[in-house]
């Protein structure tokens, strides 16, 4: 079995999320996401997001290419993670490229393209717009 792991908030959870998880998933068999906890978004990410950890956690587990999440709660646990669940592939958005090659000791490492043109950034945006 060829266990991926990868990372994210998953906030206001839209198709740039999904289309990450699609593919996720096509680079093996279970699929593990690690969901950023509110207190490591708001403490560590400096993020504040709509929807709190646990209701994000469960839209991403009704994600039928999702087999498993767990909370990231630090940026130093990936090692651990990927050790733990012996995960063979770590896979993110290219907007971090770069930013996890140490893991290449442990596991192969994926950066794939980002979905262009949606972002919970820009949800927020258009949501404040129209005065929501
Ligand atoms: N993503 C994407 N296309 C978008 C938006 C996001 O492919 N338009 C991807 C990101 O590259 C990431 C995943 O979806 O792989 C989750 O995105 P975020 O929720 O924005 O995750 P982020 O806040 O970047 O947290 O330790 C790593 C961090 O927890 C990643």
């Amino acid at each position: 079995m060829k266990t991926v792991i990868t990372y994210g908030t998953y906030d206001l959870f839209h198709v740039g999320h999904l289309n990450m998880l699609k593919r996720a998933k096509e680079l093996g068999d279970y699929l593990i996401v690690a969901v950023s906890s509110d207190r490591f978004n708001k403490e560590e990410k400096d993020k504040t997001c709509y929807v709190k950890d646990v209701d994000r956690a469960a839209i991403v587990e009704a994600i039928k290419y999702v087999d498993k999440v767990i909370f990231e709660d630090s940026w130093d646990q990936k090692v651990e993670d990927v050790q733990k669940y012996n995960a063979d592939v770590f896979v993110i958005g290219d907007d971090w490229k770069g930013e996890f090659d140490f893991l290449e000791e442990y596991c192969e490492v994926v950066y794939l393209p980002r979905t262009e043109g949606v972002s919970t950034t820009q949800i927020k945006a258009e949501l404040k717009n129209q005065g929501e």
